[in-house]
């Protein structure tokens, strides 16, 4: 964990924090001296994580909420201010897959990826945007993909959520900065996680959970005159 405690007193909540790429940024803000407020589906898993945080000295609560629901997203908001006050750390990451040729595809495997990966992402920094706004500061990040650039054959339905959120976070960055908000999208190539089965890949050359977690330090760490709206996080060799 970083030894830094540069963000002392803020108030971060993470989406699908409960393994992968979550779980890095949830350690990496943990370190840097956030409170944490971390979701996902499985109550279970998220106990774990909130075990590890604990034990590390980190303030943490976990809220079991699927992030494609509206009311489970309002709970998620209302039982971090309980907890902790003002959030001033948004990391929108949780996200599924869906590949396969898109004739194949049916309306709920549409619907889950697009709720999931895009809906999310408009009612959570919806839900705390004001209280930003009000505070004149912070920090949406949105976990995006290099699938919101590259076609490739089988992503149809995921990366028309990712090429979604890549506009999106755009509109949202131009809405929100003349508050001093920041609204940044991180699109990572392959990492080694379980999110997908990776057939053929190199792990050892792929991207690793903590290279993503690094950008997050590097975008809320910025001095305010500064905004990182974008990166594109490539492999140095391809895996
Ligand atoms: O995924 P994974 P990653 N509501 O499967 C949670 C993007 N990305 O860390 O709900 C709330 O290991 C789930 O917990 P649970 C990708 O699109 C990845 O690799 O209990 N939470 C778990 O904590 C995604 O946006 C790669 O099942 C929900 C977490 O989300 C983000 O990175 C490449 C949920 C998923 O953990 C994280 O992916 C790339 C819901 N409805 C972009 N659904 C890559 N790995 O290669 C899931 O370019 N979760």
């Amino acid at each position: 964990m970083a030894k830094e405690k540069t963000l002392e007193g803020k108030v971060a909540v993470v989406t699908g924090a409960s393994r992968g790429i979550g779980l890095a940024i949830s350690r990496k803000l943990g370190g840097l001296g956030a409170k944490l407020s971390l979701c996902a589906r499985s109550a279970d898993k998220l106990q774990n994580v909130a075990n590890e945080m604990k034990s590390a000295g980190v303030e943490v609560i976990i809220v079991a909420a699927d992030v494609s629901s509206g009311d489970d997203i309002l709970s998620l908001v209302e039982e971090t201010k309980q907890a902790f006050g003002a959030i001033d750390i948004l990391v929108n990451n949780a996200g599924i897959g869906y590949f396969g040729p898109f004739y194949e595809a049916n309306e709920s495997n549409w619907d889950s990826v697009l709720d999931t990966n895009l809906k999310s992402v408009f009612l959570l920094s919806k839900a705390v945007a004001k209280g930003m706004i009000e505070r004149r500061g912070g920090h949406i990040i949105n976990i995006a993909s290099l699938a919101g650039k590259n076609a490739f054959a089988g992503g149809a339905i995921y990366c028309a959520s990712k090429w979604g959120l890549l506009g999106m976070t755009e509109c949202m960055a131009e809405d929100l900065r003349a508050y001093g908000i920041r609204v940044s999208a991180i699109c990572p190539g392959t990492v080694a996680t379980d999110f997908s089965p990776h057939v053929g890949k190199d792990a050892s050359k792929m991207l690793q959970p903590e290279d993503i977690a690094h950008v997050v330090e590097s975008i809320v760490t910025q001095a305010p005159q500064s905004f990182i709206s974008e990166v594109l996080l490539r492999p140095t060799q391809k895996p």
